[in-house]
């Protein structure tokens, strides 16, 4: 397979409704959107980097800068026997996972194209539906929670997880058991804490939630064992996992029981099949994390998600959540038992509008081999 152009965009789409963590407020996504062609097909890759760099170090400025300088011209004009290729070809590229990832999942795309199958398959899932969790975003008020959970339980969802942050955690928590008794419930505290509130969160203890995800630090691998001896509950592991390097040691520190993988934030699909394996060797289960992805990110979740330790419910849910309308025909629907059927079409198996696309584009730039000559 060869890639021969490359095309990055920068899009900006408004959300439905704004989504508040413990590190900040978003009313609209921006992100980059990368297409390869080669062959006489395209592949797309969607980056989950955003504007600033609250949630991970790389930021949308940032990937457009590694893509186009470090990243295209090693990729553009070179022959690899697989996708999987791609992520060790960049290994000169130190860091940046998000921007590694973005081309490497296009070139997946690419491929799975051109062979005509479903870009699950090539990745060596083996479900045709996955599970669809939500994350609900921190509300105003309790009420405002309440209501938005019960929207979503009504619409099938398999699994709630609610955003914490100091002043806003065990009473939410509390008054989600009192009103919906044992649903599959978690948190994720995105880092807002730290070892010395070991006793505090040890309150949420007696919620029996499924997981509390990253509650410290996002390089403080140490601290989350120190607190995971301390609790019940098991810790999965989110900002802190950069590299499967990095989960190696948080497996064998005792520093989390699961893990959320996300794709942009390790290095693409190939990096996220070494992960699961790892993952499964341990007893690790792992689910597929969401960074508020339009239906071009999201279709990708959706087939990473068919591998068989992915035994948990994700983030990944319906494009009406969060674009209307979306990127793609049709969107991606929840089903009443909530899951979410497998696109079946070759690679990501979605219809792309394009008209959309360009509609959303703040800028674009077109790259091919012509680069290589200046590779640094
Ligand atoms: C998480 N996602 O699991 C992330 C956090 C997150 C669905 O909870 C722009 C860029 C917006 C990155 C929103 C969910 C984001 C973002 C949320 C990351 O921690
Ligand atoms: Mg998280």
């Amino acid at each position: 397979m060869r890639i021969d152009r490359l095309e990055l965009r920068l899009l900006k789409l408004p959300l439905v409704h704004f989504f508040e963590t413990s590190f900040g407020r978003i009313d609209e996504k921006h992100f980059i959107l990368v297409r390869v062609d080669g062959e006489g097909a395209s592949g797309y890759g969607e980056c989950v980097a955003e504007l600033d760099p609250y949630y991970s170090s790389e930021t949308n400025d940032t990937v457009w800068h590694i893509i186009a300088d470090f990243v295209a011209p090693r990729v553009l004009g070179t022959e690899f026997g697989h996708p999987r290729d791609v992520f060790p070809a960049l290994k000169a590229i130190r860091g940046h996972n998000m921007a590694k990832a973005a081309v490497e999942m296009a070139a997946w795309d690419l491929f799975a194209r051109l062979r005509g199958e479903p870009l699950a398959r090539v990745l060596g899932g083996a479900r045709d539906r996955i599970a669809s969790g939500v994350s609900v975003g921190i509300q105003p008020t309790i009420d405002d929670l309440l209501l938005k959970v019960e929207r979503e339980l009504a619409a099938g969802y398999r699994r709630i997880k609610i955003k914490i942050k100091p002043g806003w955690d065990v009473h939410p928590v509390e008054a989600l058991r009192a009103r919906f008794g044992p649903i599959p419930l978690m948190v994720d505290a995105n880092a807002a804490y730290t070892i010395d509130d070991a006793d505090h969160l040890a309150q949420l203890d007696a919620f029996g939630l499924m997981m509390i995800e990253q509650p410290l630090d996002y390089d403080d691998v140490a601290d989350h064992a120190t607190l995971q001896r301390r609790l019940k509950t098991p810790i999965c592991l989110d900002e802190s996992i950069k590299t499967v390097g990095i989960a190696r040691e948080a497996i064998a520190a005792g520093a989390c029981r699961i893990i959320n993988i996300k794709p942009g934030r390790i290095g693409g699909f190939g990096e996220s099949i070494r992960l699961h394996d790892l993952c499964a060797s341990h007893g690790i289960p792992v689910w597929h994390g969401g960074m508020l992805e339009s239906g071009i990110g999201r279709a990708a979740n959706i087939h990473l998600s068919t591998l068989p330790n992915f035994s948990l419910p994700g983030d990944v849910a319906a494009s009406r959540r969060y674009f209307d309308p979306d990127l793609i025909e049709p969107p991606i629907e929840v089903a009443a038992d909530g899951t979410i059927p497998v696109p079946t079409g070759p690679g990501l198996g979605v219809t792309i509008c394009e008209d959309r696309v360009d509609a959303a584009t703040l800028k674009r730039t077109s790259l091919d081999a012509s680069l290589k000559a200046g590779v640094r």
